[in-house]
C-alpha cells in the first residue's frame, strides 16, 4: 500500500483504472449474478487502496468510480429531470376477468393469421425509476415523478451496488427503467434498528425504499441496502430487438440486474394459471411484489397498441388481493428492546394468513393501540405490511361483548420495575433502570467504549460471556470481578484476563465527564458529558441538581435535563452508583482546568469595555484554557459579548444580531467553576 501511494501519476491512473475495473467486476459477480468470487477483505483491501489513490490525486477522481458508491454530499433538495419519453404506469387487473378482458382488446389490433406472445414479469413493489447511460457510462438516474419530470437521484442510485457505474458494452445512448426496492431482510433489520431508536417503523419495504431514495444524504442511502431489478427500456439510440424477451435478454448482457423470474406464454389459460400460482408462491420470494405484469413479447404489436395518456394498451399490472383475515387479540404485552424502548405486542389467536401462521402482531406503540382504539379480547382484522410483518389493521368494535378490557401503558418496567418513561415528543417509551436485564447487554457496552471508561478488552463479545455466566448484574459488578471468576471462560487466556481486570481497575480513574457518560442517560452524549461535569464537578452535586436548574446551563435543554433527573430518580440507578462510589470509581473533576478544558470548546467570545477584575489579557487566558475563543470583532459567529464598563460599539452591534451579552458577573460565573 504505501508502495501503490508513491507511484508517479501516470501509473497512479493505470493503477486506479486497473482497481475500479477489478471492482466493478466484483460488484456484478456479487450484487448482479449473486455469485461472489472474492473474499469480502480482498475486495475492502482494493477499495481502500482505490480511495487513498483518489485521496492522494484527486485530479484522478471520478464519478464513476466505484467509491462514489458510499454516498456524496448531502444536498439541499433534488433538481428535476426530464424524460425522453413520459415514464407511464401501468393499467390494473384485478381478477381473471379483467385480464381476459384486456386479450380480447389486445386481439381486436392482429391482423389474421398473426399470433400473440405475452412475457409475464413479477411485479416489484418498489418505486419506478430511470437511469440513463451516456456512451456507456451512467450519468443520471430519476424518480418516474409525474411521468414527465422526476426527481435527480443520481447520488442515491448509484449506491445500489447492482446499478451498474459503466455497461458491459459501449452503448452511445441507453435510458432504462425499472424498479428499485428493498429486500425483506433488509426491511426487517431496518425496522428493527428504527423501533431499537424509537424512530418510527416504515410501514413496508416500498414504504422504507422510497423514503431512502428521496433522502438528502446519499450515506444514508448507501447505508441501507436496496437493489433494482431493470424490466424495460425508455429511449434507445442503437439497435433494438424485436422482442421484450429480447429486450430482457439484452439488458442482462450490458451488466443489468434482471429478474429471473419471467416467462412467455401463448395460452391466455396457462397464463392465468401461472398468475394464481405466484399468489401463494410470492411470499417464498426474498422481495415483495404485489403481482405480476403481462406484456405484449411483440414490439411490433405494442408499438401498433400504442398508449393512453397515462398507461401502455400493451401491458397490464395484474395485483393480487390483499390477504387479510380476522382473528381474536388473546393479550397485549411488552418487549424490552436493548436500548430500553417498551414495545406492545399483541398475542393473536393463530390464524393463517399469507403463507405463515400468524400468532404475534406488533402493535408500535401505545398511540397506535389508542388510535385504532384495540382492547384485549377483541376480533380484529390482520394484514402482512407488504407482506412481511403482521398488522392490525383495525379492530371490529361492532363484535365486542362488553368483555373487552382497555390496554395501557404499563408504569413500571416488566422485566426490571423500574420506571417508564416518555419523553416530550417521542412515541416511545423506555426503561430508566441501569440494571434491567433487557438492556444490560447494550449498556454495558457502552460502559466500556472507548470514549467512556475506556475498558480495553471489554467488548461485545465478552460482555456476552460475562453476563451469560452469571459474572455481573449491572456496570458497578465489573469491578468485583477476580481472576478465578475469567479464567474458566472460554477465549480467555491468562494474559487477556490480566488485561482485562488491569484495563478494568485503570477505569476507576476516568475523568468525571467520562463516567457521566458511560452511565448511558439517556440523551446525555459526551458533549453534555463535559458541560455537566465542568459545571457540578462532582456526580453528587449533578445527582441533588433539579430540573430547573439544569434548563438553565447553556446547552442543557428540557429533554435532558427531564432525563437526568428521572435517572437520578431511579432507585435502581442510585444503588448502582453507591456500588460504583464504594468500588473506588472517580466521581469528581482533577484540579484546574482539565477536566473542564474543554467546557468552552467552539465557543467565540467577543470582550467589550471595561472589565472591574480582569484585564483583557487575562479574561483573554481565562476564555482559552477552556477551549474557547476571543475574537476582536463582532459578527454572527460570536456566541457571546461580555460587556464591562462603557461598552463601545461592539455592544450595539451584539444587540442588533441578538448574540448573548453577559456582565462581568455573569462571565465570572461562567469561567470560573469550571476551573
Ligand atoms: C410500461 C411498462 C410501466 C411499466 C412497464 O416490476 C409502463 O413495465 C411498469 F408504462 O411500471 N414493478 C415491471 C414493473 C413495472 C413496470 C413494468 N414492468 N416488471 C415492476
Amino acid at each position: 500500500m504505501e508502495q501503490a501511494l508513491e507511484l508517479s501519476q501516470e501509473l497512479a491512473r493505470a493503477r486506479v483504472d486497473e482497481l475500479r475495473q477489478e471492482l466493478e467486476k466484483h460488484n456484478y459477480s456479487y450484487y448482479v449474478l449473486d455469485d461472489p468470487v472474492i473474499p469480502d477483505d480482498q475486495y475492502d483491501q482494493m477499495m481502500l487502496e482505490l480511495e487513498q489513490l483518489e485521496k492522494k490525486y484527486p485530479e484522478l477522481a471520478s464519478p464513476h468510480s466505484p467509491t462514489q458508491r458510499v454516498g456524496g454530499k448531502p444536498r439541499e433538495g433534488f433538481s428535476t429531470i426530464r424524460h425522453l419519453t413520459p415514464m407511464l404506469s401501468l393499467s390494473n387487473a384485478f381478477s381473471e376477468g379483467d385480464l381476459r378482458d384486456f386479450d380480447r382488446r389486445v386481439r381486436q389490433v392482429l391482423l389474421p393469421g398473426e399470433t400473440l406472445e405475452y412475457v409475464v414479469e413479477m411485479k416489484i413493489d418498489g418505486l419506478a425509476v430511470s437511469l440513463y447511460y451516456q456512451d456507456g457510462m451512467l450519468t443520471r438516474g430519476a424518480t418516474r415523478g409525474d411521468g414527465e419530470v422526476g426527481e435527480d437521484i443520481s447520488e442515491n442510485l448509484k449506491t445500489i451496488r447492482s446499478v451498474p457505474l459503466r455497461l458491459q458494452r459501449i452503448v452511445p445512448e441507453l435510458e432504462v427503467r425499472g424498479e428499485a426496492f428493498m429486500p425483506k431482510t433488509s426491511f426487517s433489520r431496518l425496522n428493527e434498528a428504527r423501533e431499537e431508536a424509537g424512530e418510527p417503523v416504515f410501514a413496508n419495504p416500498r414504504n422504507a425504499a422510497a423514503g431512502t431514495l428521496r433522502q438528502l444524504d446519499p450515506r444514508v442511502t448507501a447505508s441501507r441496502r436496496l437493489d433494482l431489478f431493470v424490466y424495460g427500456i425508455g429511449f434507445n439510440r442503437g439497435e433494438m430487438p424485436a422482442e421484450h424477451f429480447s429486450v430482457l435478454n439484452l439488458l442482462s448482457e450490458l451488466g443489468f440486474k434482471v429478474n429471473p423470474q419471467h416467462r412467455l406464454f401463448e395460452d391466455l389459460d396457462e397464463l392465468i394459471e401461472y398468475c394464481q400460482h405466484w399468489q401463494t408462491e410470492r411470499f417464498n420470494l426474498p422481495y415483495v411484489i404485489d403481482g405480476l405484469v403481462l406484456k405484449l413479447n411483440s414490439l411490433a404489436l405494442q408499438e401498433r397498441l400504442g398508449a393512453t395518456m397515462k398507461s401502455p394498451r400493451w401491458a397490464i399490472a395484474y395485483k393480487f388481493p390483499p390477504e387479510r383475515a380476522e382473528t381474536r387479540v388473546k393479550n397485549i404485552f411488552v418487549r424490552v428492546g436493548r436500548t430500553g424502548v417498551l414495545t406492545p405486542t399483541a398475542e393473536l389467536e393463530p390464524v393463517h394468513l399469507a403463507g405463515t401462521t400468524v400468532s404475534k402482531a406488533t402493535l408500535h406503540n401505545e398511540d397506535n393501540i389508542r388510535d385504532k382504539d384495540i382492547r384485549i379480547g377483541d376480533l380484529v382484522l390482520v394484514q402482512k405490511a407488504g407482506d412481511i410483518i403482521p398488522e392490525i389493521i383495525s379492530s371490529l368494535p361492532e363484535k365486542r361483548t362488553g368483555r373487552e378490557e382497555i390496554w395501557s401503558m404499563p408504569r413500571e418496567c416488566p422485566a426490571c420495575g423500574s420506571k417508564v418513561v416518555r419523553s416530550e415528543g417521542e412515541a416511545a417509551a423506555r426503561c430508566t433502570g441501569m440494571a434491567c436485564p433487557e438492556r444490560l447487554w447494550e449498556e454495558l457496552v457502552h460502559f466500556a467504549s472507548r470514549n467512556a471508561m475506556d475498558i480495553a478488552g471489554l467488548g461485545p463479545a465478552v460482555t456476552g460471556q460475562l453476563l451469560a455466566a452469571g459474572l455481573i448484574a449491572d456496570p458497578a459488578d465489573l469491578y468485583t470481578l477476580r481472576a478465578e471468576d475469567l479464567m474458566p471462560l472460554e477465549r480467555l487466556g491468562a494474559k487477556s484476563v490480566r488485561n482485562l481486570l488491569a484495563a478494568i481497575d485503570a477505569s476507576k480513574d476516568a475523568s468525571l465527564d467520562r463516567l457521566i457518560f458511560a452511565l448511558g442517560i439517556r440523551h446525555v452524549g459526551e458533549r453534555a458529558a463535559k458541560i455537566l461535569a465542568g459545571h457540578y464537578g462532582s456526580l453528587d452535586r449533578l445527582m441533588a441538581a433539579t430540573e430547573e436548574e439544569l434548563i438553565n446551563i447553556p446547552e442543557i435543554g428540557p429533554k435532558i435535563a427531564a432525563s437526568i433527573v428521572s435517572f437520578f430518580e431511579n432507585g435502581q440507578n442510585k444503588k448502582v452508583i453507591d456500588k460504583l462510589i464504594a468500588a473506588g470509581v472517580n466521581t469528581v473533576n482533577e484540579k484546574a482546568g482539565q477536566a473542564g478544558g474543554n467546557y468552552l470548546s467552539g465557543q467565540v467570545f467577543v470582550l467589550t469595555g471595561t472589565l472591574e477584575n480582569y484585564s483583557r489579557q487575562q479574561a483573554q487566558a481565562l476564555v482559552e484554557r477552556l477551549g474557547g475563543k476571543v475574537t476582536s470583532s463582532v459578527s454572527r459567529n460570536t456566541n457571546y459579548v461580555v460587556a464591562g464598563e462603557n461598552p463601545g460599539s461592539k455592544y450595539e452591534k451584539a444587540l442588533a444580531l441578538g448574540i448573548k451579552i453577559m456582565n462581568e458577573e455573569e462571565f465570572k460565573d461562567m469561567t470560573e467553576r469550571y476551573l
